[in-house]
């Protein structure tokens, strides 16, 4: 049994609904079950900063999945929520992230776990504090050390 920890994003069409849709969905995934959900935040866009205010959220999960098959089937429900992937950071409908899977470290060409930018991005580590303070991510550090290290990125609990 796995402990995994996702996060989610959406700044176009409806993104509340765009998450609580996916939150839903993911809950269906064969041999998951769903732990624990954050609050929903409201954050300044991350990169390209001319796009909408996102949506973002964290989730953890439990379960007997493989990595492979969890990204592929995260992809799925991207796919359904109409994601058009047309360049890195642009606005999306939804974004389902692969951000912990217990202690792994994993390079591949498809995936990179612990997701490589996550200790940057306040609009993941503010929600997973709420979740789970006493978090560590492999290779960097406790989260609460990582929160103490971000300045103010513009996220609001909603
Ligand atoms: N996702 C990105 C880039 N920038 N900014 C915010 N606020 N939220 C996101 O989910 C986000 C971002 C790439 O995945
Ligand atoms: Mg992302
Ligand atoms: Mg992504």
């Amino acid at each position: 049994m796995s402990d995994i920890y996702i996060a989610l994003g959406s700044n176009l069409e409806k993104p509340r609904q765009q998450i609580h849709n996916a939150v839903k969905l993911i809950g269906k995934i064969e041999g998951l079950n769903i732990s624990l959900i954050s609050s929903l935040y409201q954050t300044k866009p991350i990169g390209k900063t001319n796009q909408p205010d996102f949506i973002n959220a964290v989730l953890k999960v439990e379960g007997i999945i493989s990595p492979e098959k969890l990204h592929t089937a995260l992809q799925d429900i991207e796919t359904q929520a109409g994601r058009i992937r047309i360049e890195l950071n642009e606005p999306r409908t939804l974004d389902l992230d692969i951000l912990l899977i217990d202690n792994l470290i994993i390079k591949t060409k498809e995936l990179t776990i612990p997701h490589p930018r996550m200790h940057l991005r306040q609009f993941v580590i503010i929600p997973l504090l709420e979740i789970n303070h006493g978090l560590c991510v492999p290779g960097i550090g406790p989260i609460k050390d990582i929160s103490k290290s971000l300045s103010d990125q513009g996220v609001i609990k909603v």
